[in-house]
């Protein structure tokens, strides 16, 4: 018989930044979780190192909070469009979502996309329009416009009936009137309780549970993390763990529950519960743990298949195995399959040669974000420039395109128009805001967007913001251009110095500072040429015994552009890499590298 619970279990979701995890904050703040003294950190959700230092959610996450009798499951989940692969599946998990919209930008693209999922998982909706404080806040407009997405996305009369709450999450306060002050997060509560339902469970059915989300503790290992679905389950019980091709047996070693951020350990749980189960040895993202006498195995979760690949190798620089732990083709494959299980929407293939791995995902954030782990552990790698996957769909060969929304200030139009319809960008729609900011919407191949936010950012003197989701499989657009300026390749061994750097500078832009070792193929620079530029940046300043009165000894030098990750990821084109080591990040020419003599000669010019 199927059983009304006092639980709630619910996933916040919304474009980037629009304050999921700030709302989180509020609603754990004020249900009491935390004690009166407690410091607690902002936006604590986001636990993971990089989440912190970038400032944004990477992986979904699940609380629990108590408020007036009842059990509120909430799963924060990533906004960046490039994380969408969480999203997903933490829908499978959750009765309800809260669809947060910011009072100023309102809907965005990622914003289309967790609509779109929430409405194909048949998901109940409360609409929050957040940060109604900003002095630019629109609310009214971006009411409208969430009501004309939905529609858009063939919601039904029940979703245009959902539940609008305004909010101010950093402060904590909500209203469900605009014209009324708003003096806590009471309302969101009452949304949550009153439009959410509690999970359509029956603990009487056999054990069932899809495994939504991966977990590590340091004492008991891998966690497998689910709404159970049906059933019970207790500690030391044997389950069958339904996997896409095969099934095995496990048992249960550990039940944890949440209660606030921490885990806390059960004897049991049953229906209705988001638990994580340790002791299952083999499972990953979409497995069903159920039964073993009689199964029930839940539909695999759905997850949308990656558009951009890179080439992962093993790091071939000369300099391969100086700053790293773990370096080799073997170890790195190792660690790129096991990353690969855990991360259901990144795939990992065998590449070309034994040392190399076709590493697919959403973006160039997801791949990075892999990277900077892997580099934070110890790993050396070289990683290619990416490329998009193409696909032959009725025998035409077609690419990925992404739907693209620029906020720009008005008078930077022309430029913005030109320039994306050189990357094959078509306009689709032009919104302003009456404040000056145009909104310009295009459909582009992401191909097009691969390496271009730096100079969107220079062709709007820094004040464009670019979002973009994928779209879906069209035919191929034809060429787009790639890099224009060739790069400035070191063809000699050494320390840079100070005074070869200063006869460069009018050669191009320099990516090192004084002192740094380069060797040979290493690209020290952008040339202010299309063509590539062979140079000696060790050369040392020839003594004479003479000194020129004339002569200054003292070379003021221009500060290089360190590339980060990312900038590095965008700049470099098809016949360079990337080597990372946890130390360094450098460019590198891959074909073909000087010959010896070559370097000889531009070794003593
Ligand atoms: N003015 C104002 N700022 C807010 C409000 N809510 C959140 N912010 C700010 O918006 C920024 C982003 O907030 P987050 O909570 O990290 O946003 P998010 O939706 O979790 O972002 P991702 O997880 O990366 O998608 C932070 O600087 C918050 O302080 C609000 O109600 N008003
Ligand atoms: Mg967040």
């Amino acid at each position: 018989m199927a059983e009304e619970l006092p639980i709630r279990n619910v996933a916040i979701i919304a474009h980037v930044d629009h304050g999921k995890t700030t709302l989180v904050d509020a609603l754990l703040r004020q249900s009491g979780t935390f004690l009166v003294n407690e410091a607690v950190p902002e936006r604590v959700m986001d636990s993971l190192d990089l989440e912190r230092e970038r400032g944004i959610t990477i992986a979904a996450k699940n609380c629990c909070l108590k408020w007036e009798g009842h059990v509120i499951n909430i799963v924060d989940t990533p906004g960046h469009a490039d994380f969408g692969g969480e999203v997903e599946r933490i829908l499978s998990m959750v009765d309800g979502a809260l669809l947060l919209v910011d009072a100023a930008e309102g809907p965005l693209p990622q914003t289309r996309f967790v609509v779109k999922k929430a409405l194909e998982a048949k998901l109940p909706l409360v609409l929050i329009i957040n940060k109604i404080d900003r002095r630019d806040a629109r609310t009214k407009e971006v009411e409208d416009e969430i009501f004309n997405l939905l529609l858009d996305c063939g919601a039904d009369a029940e979703y245009l009936a959902s539940p609008v709450l305004y909010t101010n999450s950093r402060a904590g306060a909500a209203t469900r009137n605009i014209d009324v002050e708003p003096v806590d997060m009471k309302p969101v509560f009452e949304a949550i309780r009153d439009s959410i339902p509690s999970p359509e469970v029956d603990v009487e059915k056999p054990l069932s549970m899809i495994v939504a989300n991966l977990g590590y503790s340091d004492y008991v290992g891998r966690l497998a993390v689910g709404r159970m679905k049906s059933g019970r389950v207790s500690v030391n019980e044997n389950v069958l763990i339904a996997g896409s091709e095969q099934n095995h047996k496990g048992r249960v070693m550990r039940i944890y529950g949440y209660e606030g951020l921490k885990m806390i350990e059960l004897p049991e749980a049953q229906a209705g519960q988001i638990v994580a189960l340790a002791g299952l040895e083999s499972f990953t993202i979409g497995d069903t743990v159920t039964n073993i006498e009689t199964p029930v195995v839940q539909p695999r979760i759905h997850v949308e298949e990656p558009t951009v690949s890179m080439i992962f190798s093993a790091n071939t620089s000369p300099f391969a195995g100086r700053e790293g732990k773990y370096v080799t083709g073997s170890k790195l494959k190792e660690r790129l399959f096991k990353e690969g299980c855990s991360n259901v929407s990144l795939w990992v293939e065998q590449g070309p040669s034994p040392d190399q791995f076709v590493v697919s995902g959403r973006g160039e954030l997801q791949l990075a974000i892999v990277i900077e782990t892997m580099r934070r552990e110890g790993y050396e790698m070289e990683v290619g420039k990416p490329k998009v996957i193409e696909k032959t769909i009725d025998g035409q060969v077609c690419e990925p395109y992404e739907n693209l929304v620029v906020d720009i200030p008005e008078e930077y139009i022309g430029v913005t128009r030109e320039f994306m319809a050189m990357r094959k960008g078509t306009i689709m729609n032009m919104s302003g805001f009456g404040t000056g900011m145009i909104r310009l919407e295009f459909l582009i191949p992401s191909r097009g967007l691969i390496g271009i936010r730096s100079t969107f950012l220079t062709i709007t003197r820094g004040l464009g913001i670019m979002h973009s989701v994928f779209e879906g499989y069209r035919p191929l657009a034809g060429p787009i251009p790639s890099r224009v300026n060739g790069a400035l390749v070191a063809s000699v061994s050494g320390a840079a110095t100070a005074y070869a750097i200063a006869g460069l500078s009018q050669r191009g832009k320099l990516f090192v500072f004084p002192g740094t070792e380069v060797y040979n193929g290493m690209i020290v620079g952008e040339h202010a040429r299309e063509d590539d530029l062979d140079v000696n940046i060790t050369k040392q300043k020839k003594l004479t015994n003479m000194r020129s009165s004339t002569c200054d000894d003292t070379v003021v030098l221009t500060p290089p552009l360190i590339h980060s990750l990312e900038t590095a990821i965008e700049w470099i084109n098809e016949n360079e890499a990337i080597e990372i080591t946890p130390k360094s990040i450098r460019l590198r020419r891959l074909y073909p590298v000087l010959s010896k003599k070559k370097q000889e000669r531009c070794g003593h010019e």
